[in-house]
């Protein structure tokens, strides 16, 4: 049967305990501060040192990082063709084509919209290179309760230093055309226009970028000085 917005067959189930009293509970509120920026710009490293400081001060935190969840949540067809098989695999895979980062990104918002409810400051770290993919995650965690609760940090590395740095060796793989899509050499990248923060991602290092991050979430009051 199709399903109608008009007569929708799954509903919501309010639940007992919200998220303003698992808020209340543990003494912080919860978020999303959303990174973005190149492949090699450092988002890992800052999110990292970051979910660090964050975690010896007491707050919950949860770090969904590009690479990890591309092997689960976002797994790409040939890790899922084994067990699934083809047809599933190509259905459900996802690779760095335009709507394949569309979904990443949807998946990945629809998580930390979960993990906001379940109280925690949730810190993501996806190239995550198209505005409008980034805008919907932050309409939608916004509209949870009508509250500023999403922060856009961009990591503005330019292209030159991250193919620099290529930690993973994949600017080489994809100047040598191995790599479709690599983003910054054969795919755009849209950088935000009015974030919360913009980070020059090669003038410091991931325990200074991690401070100064720190400094946003302290001025916004998502934790406490
Ligand atoms: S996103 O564009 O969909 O947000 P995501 O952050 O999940 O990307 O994954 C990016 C990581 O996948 C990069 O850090 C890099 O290691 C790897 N990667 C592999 N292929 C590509 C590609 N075509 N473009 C960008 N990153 C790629």
């Amino acid at each position: 049967m199709m399903e109608s917005p008009l007569q929708p067959t799954v509903v919501w189930h309010q639940e007992s305990v919200t998220q303003v009293m698992r808020e209340a509970a543990q003494g912080h509120r919860a978020g999303v501060l959303w990174l973005t920026g190149l492949s090699g710009s450092g988002k890992s490293s800052l999110a990292n040192a970051l979910d660090q400081r964050l975690f010896s001060r007491g707050i919950r935190t949860f770090l969904l990082d590009g690479d990890n969840v591309r092997h689960g949540l976002c797994a790409t067809p040939a890790m899922l063709e084994p067990l699934h098989g083809q047809a599933f695999a190509e259905r459900f895979g996802l690779g760095f084509s335009p709507q394949d980062r569309e979904e990443n990104i949807r998946r990945v918002g629809t998580a930390a919209e979960l993990l906001v409810a379940a109280g925690l400051l949730v810190i993501t770290a996806f190239v995550s290179p198209y505005r409008r993919d980034r805008d919907r995650v932050r309409q939608r965690i916004e509209a949870m309760r009508q509250a500023p609760d999403f922060l856009e940090v961009f990591v503005d590395t330019p292209l030159e230093v991250c193919e620099q740095r290529d930690p993973k060796g994949l600017y080489r793989l994809a100047r040598q055309g191995k790599i479709a899509h690599f983003t910054g050499i054969s795919d755009p990248y849209e950088p935000p226009l009015t974030p919360e923060l913009r980070l020059d991602g090669s003038a410091g290092s991931p325990e200074q970028l991690a401070q100064q991050t720190l400094g946003l979430l302290e001025a916004k009051g998502w934790v406490k000085r």
